[in-house]
């Protein structure tokens, strides 16, 4: 039987069968109209236009498995920059989409940046929570290129259950074909299409800086909806934060490889848990922020279970509500989206119905280890 397409959508690999003790978030799928075949994943070349990278289409080979990942050391090269961002934006035009999440750059080519232009975007994302720069030529760039760019912020992540172009696993792509109905299918069966989540915090160092660039995109909708995480503790009071000092909480990755090995899709790397800090630092702004997600943390250590579901709940609608620390980014051709996966939430929105191609790259280069800050105020 030929394989399944793998989910092309992090943000949709969402909680199947939990085991008893897992957390509170409310079971979303995108694809329960069942496993979507290979034929109908690739892109046919007679439906409507032709994809415009035809080098970022998904590929994905089942036999391929790939070892645990290892321990590395993370240095952030936000630490170097010069706060002015002289190597950054001079010559920029930057325009602040909220007050505390979210800007748009526009003159700045990210693929000409030298390596201290690079430090300061690393610090300028931290920051900002999220960056959009308008007009690059990332997408046009040969793949290895760049990796190239997106490897001096960390080592690249292979992405356990996502396909990726050819010869290039290092890149996550995000792929619906002109014919896919699984947004409209969803939709038959639930209310929105928010799926809020950090990227792939089940492993020992999730991502930090991290790129995504449209490829193909529809006239309007699929935005992505970002929210600060920093801001969303800063919100909390004095005494509650003092609660959540201590807690760990359990991230896994067991749910999004048997989402995908029930769909007939692929995992490549055994799926592992981590313990991280409910509560953690970024390294160079020293922000304390949130960090569960209802896409991959399962409960609290130490509580009980309807404690654990309780906090966690509060915590997600807390975020969910915060329409006072999102933003809702638009995409347009030549757009890359930057953004520091510390101290952010993201969530996609499946909200075309017209027969458009939607696909986008990710570069997604790991961080430190989470760690909580010394010091709780
Ligand atoms: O499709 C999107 O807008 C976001 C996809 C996503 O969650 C990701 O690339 O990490
Ligand atoms: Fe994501």
């Amino acid at each position: 039987m030929a394989p399944a397409a793998p989910l092309q959508n992090e943000g949709e690999h969402v909680l199947v069968n939990l085991p008893p003790g897992s957390g509170p978030t409310v079971y979303k799928e995108a694809y329960d109209n069942g496993p979507r075949s290979f034929e109908k994943e690739i892109e046919k070349k007679d439906i409507g236009s032709p994809p415009k990278y035809p080098n970022y289409l998904p590929t994905w080979d089942p036999t391929v498995k790939y070892p645990p990942l290892t321990p590395f050391e993370h240095y952030d090269h936000g630490k170097d920059a010069d706060p002015a961002f002289p190597n950054l934006l001079s010559g920029a035009t930057v325009t602040q989409l909220t007050s505390n999440i979210g800007v748009e750059i526009e003159g700045v080519q990210l693929s000409t940046l030298t390596n201290a232009g690079k430090d300061e975007l690393a610090l300028f994302v931290a920051q900002n929570k999220v960056a959009a720069f308008r007009n690059q030529d990332f997408a046009d760039l040969p793949i290895q290129e760049a990796l190239n760019f997106g490897g001096y912020f960390g080592r690249h992540h292979i992405h356990p259950t996502s396909g990726g172009p050819k010869d290039h696993p290092q890149v996550h792509l995000v792929h619906r074909s002109i014919d896919d109905t699984s947004a409209q299918d969803f939709l038959k069966q639930h209310s929105n299409s928010l799926t809020w989540h950090s990227d792939v915090t089940y492993e020992k160092q999730p991502p930090g800086t991290t790129f995504l660039y449209l490829l193909d995109g529809p006239p309007a909708g699929g935005d992505t909806l970002f929210a600060n995480m920093a801001e969303a503790y800063n919100r909390l009071s004095p005494e509650f934060r003092k609660r959540l000092q201590g807690l760990k909480a359990v991230h896994s990755a067991h749910e999004q490889a048997t989402a995908s090995l029930t769909r007939g899709g692929i995992v490549r790397r055994e799926p592992i848990t981590s313990v991280h800090p409910v509560v953690r630092e970024h390294p160079v702004t020293k922000e304390k922020a949130l960090f569960v997600n209802p896409q991959f943390t399962r409960y609290i250590i130490g509580y009980k279970k309807e404690e654990s579901d309780f906090l966690l709940k509060f915590l997600y609608d807390h975020v969910a509500l915060g329409q006072d620390f999102q933003a809702r980014l638009k995409w347009a051709p030549g757009t890359v989206v930057v953004w520091d996966n510390r101290v952010t939430f993201h969530s996609a929105i499946l909200d075309w119905f017209d027969g458009h191609r939607r696909h986008l790259a990710r570069i997604t280069p790991q961080a430190e280890p989470p760690y909580e800050p010394a010091n709780f105020d």
